[in-house]
């Protein structure tokens, strides 16, 4: 498939599996697998299973996960969704990174960062990671977040299959702006 096509498929896949089941009569387990054959027989995009296998391997940031009899697919992160993705609590990295964008700041100043419409707030552990993450809204702001603070004071941290680090939220004392 070109890469266009790759990302559309990829696309509609988030939308299913992370937040929309529903729209198309599928339902997810209560860890956000989803059922591979009923998935391809409900997609309105269609696919064929060795369509899906070269979204799940080719994607840039490793979004989905089939497991290992490639009977059940999940996304690895994003989920607005009430799934529990089952992950252990992780010690963080030092300094995580976040990316915005300048219209949020007084709110994030004010409230530190939520998880908005997402199970978790979504941190990386690189700058450029992050970049693109703001990117996606207009021109990037960085933020440090001081994930070692936060492990000392007993918040906790997951790190998803694709190394995202989740957190459900940060208090602005942890981040520098
Ligand atoms: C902002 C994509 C006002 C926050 C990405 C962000 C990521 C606040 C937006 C993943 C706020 C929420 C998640 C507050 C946070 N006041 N604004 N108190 N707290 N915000 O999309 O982190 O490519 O839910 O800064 O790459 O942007 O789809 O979160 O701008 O990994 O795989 O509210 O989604 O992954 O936006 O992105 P989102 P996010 P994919």
């Amino acid at each position: 498939m070109s890469n266009t096509n790759i990302t559309q498929k990829s696309k509609y896949l988030s939308l299913i599996l992370r937040h929309q089941p529903q729209s198309i009569g599928l339902v997810l387990d209560p860890n956000g697998w989803a059922d591979v054959e009923e998935l391809l027989n409900k997609s309105k995009l269609k696919f064929s299973f060795q369509q899906l296998v070269e979204v799940v391997e080719k994607n840039d940031k490793q979004r989905f996960i089939l497991s290992d009899d490639q009977t059940k697919i999940r996304a690895n992160h994003g989920h607005s969704i009430k799934i529990d993705l089952d992950l252990k609590p992780q010690i963080p990295p030092p300094i995580l990174y976040h990316g915005t964008v300048e219209k949020y700041l007084d709110s994030i100043r004010i409230e530190g960062l939520k998880k908005m419409n997402r199970n978790h707030v979504h941190l990386s552990k690189d700058i450029e990671t992050a970049q693109k993450v703001g990117s996606r809204r207009g021109n990037p702001v960085i933020l440090k977040i001081d994930a070692e603070a936060m492990n000392t004071d007993k918040m906790l941290f997951y790190c998803s299959e694709n190394g995202v680090w989740l957190t459900d939220n940060v208090p602005t004392k942890y981040i520098s702006f």
